[in-house]
């Protein structure tokens, strides 16, 4: 595979274009990093460190439709419920409220409604132009355009010419879909072919105006009508050179007639955005639309070729009503905060890239000879001092640090593999009995095992205190016996599952509270059968000195108790500072430390502590430092659970992702992390996780003592995508 890279980067510096055969095979090549990395350069090239977004509004006029295209959940026929169709007066109303926010562009593309006439478009945009002069209208697509062509009896170029002369200023990249007849012909029969959409573009840029372009995927389509697709657009570029932006959309999964309910993998995304800056390598922007692929992919997506969010969009339906769970609208100081924090330079840009305010560009800086040198020593396997890992906190590309995060867990024993631990958690703070403890996990082990033919391998009981709005006792007072009676129970109960204790302050209140030592404590609970312990994922340990941490595994090591440790990266305010690496990394170090004295440091979680304002970038350096500052601790571990994330979904009952970090988790594992943490089964299922895992191009396996591999059946279903195999009742 690397043979692979290599020619692809000869080609890039060669200034030689990618064949269609090239893009294939990245496509199904692993290497994500390193694809990242040189479409990364490329960008670079292109638009040094500049991301631009714009302050922006879409209009959806109408979802009334005369069309049925199969994926699409936004349409309506007339009367039905949830049609609506906006007078041209609401329609200057919005655009009025967003140019008061600031905005420059209006994006309006909508259904083709059987009953409004060429007349009545040419007024809306006429409207729009003559309230706000200044306001760029990017309006309709080529689907649109042969609609109003078609029922005014026009050419498309007399249709663009009228629109233009009212106010048209640009079109939108909708209505491409897949232009692939294979895939065209089964999700959008009706729609105009490829060659139309391709014509009509082709008539818009020789009137003078541009456009953008889409392609919508992940849904039936497979890689070769991806390249196909993106063949047929670098073609009309060469030719006209009038489009502005490509812009992938992740298909958004509810409601279709196409059976389709997975949204796309992190994954595969960002290896679209960066084969797509590869490929079309006449094409000067690469526009990660963060409505279709969440504000943590979207943010990423800048590490991976991509040079523009879109805008702070205000109202958008299409993707919403499909299952878009990334929000309606951005503020511009939210969408300064990502590009800021992705460490380059936010530009607000009108619809045709020209900066609303010149940027200032920082001067290119050659990295540091003692950067250099500590990326040899990463290279040569030598252990990195606290010096090394800052500078690599500080100067290294995210993409350089994840090279070499990636290469320490290619040498470990579980290379290839990502793991995770189905675990059953029991909150001791919200059982009021040993009985009432034993019944509940009773119950919960019976429900997983017929939902998901699985069962846990751990059973974890954790002594925080309880988050339930119901609190009931607190750990402390239901006391070390009762502890310790479950922990025995459970060696009986589940004699394959491995029972773990979670909660370092809770070890220590329950210590306190018994007048005992820690160390006598962690001897008792070995004696009990406790065979695991690990921090609270409710209880944050920021304020414990390393000391402190190091001093209680170190305890629980001299018991005979292998533990797992949490590292929290901290970002106190919003803002562009960077997170406190040194922070991290002393912890980092001082785990390394502890393991290299006892052998029995088993993982390292990487969490950001609660209210901090990571993002999605900061976080992946933050692994990617772990496993390089911790190289003799066998796992760092990305817990799903714990993965911080900048949206929350809103409950959307259905949804294959109940969580957003479920989307960018499994990319963790090409960054240096080897395990995405203990999956609460009652939360999140294992088999969405293992789809996922797989996905990212690892073996997905179950960590700790159950050796109960998953049942051929589950396997099974998810090579073949069943994620909701109706047979399994799953
Ligand atoms: O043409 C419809 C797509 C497009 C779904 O030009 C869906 O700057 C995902 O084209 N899942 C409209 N996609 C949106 C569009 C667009 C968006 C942002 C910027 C620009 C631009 C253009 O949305 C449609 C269709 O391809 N779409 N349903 C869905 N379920
Ligand atoms: Fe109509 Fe567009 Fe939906 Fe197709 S995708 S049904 S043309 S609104």
């Amino acid at each position: 595979m690397m043979d692979l890279i290599r020619n692809v980067a000869r080609k890039i510096d060669q200034g030689e274009r990618l064949s269609d055969e090239d893009a294939l095979a990245l496509f199904n090549s692993n290497e994500l990093v390193e694809i990242g990395r040189l479409a990364d350069g490329v960008n670079r090239a292109k638009n040094k460190d500049l991301v631009f977004y714009n302050v922006n509004r879409h209009i959806n006029p109408t979802n009334i439709c005369a069309l049925s295209c199969k994926f699409c959940a936004y349409s309506r026929k007339p009367g039905e419920e949830g049609a609506y169709a906006y007078s041209i007066e609401e329609m200057v109303t919005k655009a009025g409220e967003a140019v008061a926010q600031g905005a420059t562009e209006v994006h309006m593309v909508g259904g083709l409604h059987p009953r409004w006439k060429f007349e009545h478009y040419k007024d809306m945009i006429a409207a729009v132009k003559q309230a706000f002069p200044h306001v760029h209208i990017k309006a309709f697509t080529a689907v649109e355009l042969d609609w109003l062509a078609r029922r005014a009896r026009k050419t498309i170029e007399e249709i663009l010419r009228e629109l233009q002369a009212v106010g048209l200023g640009s079109l939108p990249g909708g209505g491409a879909e897949i232009f692939h007849p294979e895939i065209r012909d089964t999700i959008c029969d009706t729609k105009v072919s490829a060659e139309q959409w391709l014509n009509t573009h082709r008539i818009a840029h020789n009137l003078g105006m541009h456009s953008n372009c889409t392609m919508l995927y992940g849904h039936i389509e497979n890689y070769a009508h991806r390249v196909d697709h993106m063949r047929r657009l670098r073609e009309l570029q060469d030719e006209t050179g009038g489009f502005n932006a490509f812009i992938p959309l992740s298909f958004q999964p509810f409601q279709n007639e196409m059976g389709i309910n997975n949204y796309t993998f992190g994954y595969d995304d960002l290896k679209t955005l960066a084969i797509a800056r590869l490929y079309l390598d006449n094409f000067r922007h690469v526009k990660a639309y963060w409505i279709m692929l969440g504000q943590e992919v979207a943010q990423l997506g800048l590490e991976f070729g991509a040079n523009d969010l879109d805008g702070t969009v205000i109202e958008e339906k299409i993707s919403r009503m499909a299952g878009g769970r990334a929000g309606m609208a951005m503020s511009r100081n939210f969408i300064e905060h990502l590009i800021l924090k992705s460490r380059r330079i936010p530009c607000e840009r009108d619809t045709l890239y020209r900066p609303i305010k010149q940027p200032e560009l920082r001067p290119k800086t050659e990295p540091s000879s003692n950067l250099r040198q500590a990326i040899n020593k990463c290279d040569y396997g030598e252990l990195l001092t606290i010096e090394d890992l800052q500078l690599l906190a500080d100067q290294a590309s995210l993409h350089e640090v994840g090279r070499l995060a990636a290469a320490v867990c290619g040498q470990a024993v579980t290379a290839g593999e990502g793991s995770f631990a189905p675990t059953t958690v029991l909150k001791l703070a919200e059982v009021s009995s040993v009985e009432d403890a034993l019944s509940t996990l009773d119950a919960v082990a019976e429900r997983n095992c017929s939902k998901f033919k699985l069962a846990a391998s751990t059973i974890a009981i954790d002594l925080a205190p309880s988050t339930a709005p119901a609190a009931g006792e607190s750990a402390a007072s239901l006391g070390l016996d009762a502890l310790l009676a479950i922990a025995t129970n459970c060696r009986e109960r589940f004699p394959t599952q491995e029972v773990a204790v979670w909660g370092t302050k809770g070890l220590w209140r329950l210590a306190q509270s018994q007048q005992i030592s820690v160390a006598k404590l962690a001897e008792r609970l070995a004696a009990a059968g406790v065979q695991s312990f690990g921090s609270s994922p409710d209880e944050s340990e920021t304020d414990l000195t390393n000391q402190e941490i190091t001093e209680l595994h170190s305890l629980m090591h001299a018991a005979g108790i292998p533990t797992i440790a949490k590292v929290e990266l901290t970002a106190p305010t919003y803002g562009p500072s960077e997170p406190q690496w040194s922070a991290f990394l002393r912890r980092v170090r001082a785990l390394a430390d502890l393991q290299a004295r006892t052998g029995k440091v088993v993982g390292i979680e990487v969490t950001a502590s609660p209210g901090s304002f990571i993002t999605t970038s900061e976080y992946f350096r933050a692994i990617a430092l772990a496993r390089l500052g911790s190289q003799g601790i066998p796992m760092v571990i990305a817990p799903l659970t714990m993965i911080p994330t900048l949206s929350q979904p809103k409950g959307l009952g259905t949804a294959s992702y109940q969580h957003p970090a479920e989307k960018i988790a499994s990319v963790c594992l090409h960054f240096g992390a080897a395990d995405l943490g203990s999956i609460d089964m009652q939360k999140l299922s294992p088999i969405s996780i293992m789809e996922q895992i797989r996905a990212a191009g690892f073996k997905p396996t179950l960590r700790a003592s159950n050796q109960q591999q998953p049942s051929l059946e589950v396997y099974s279903a998810i090579e073949q995508g069943l994620r909701h195999a109706p047979s399994l009742g799953l």
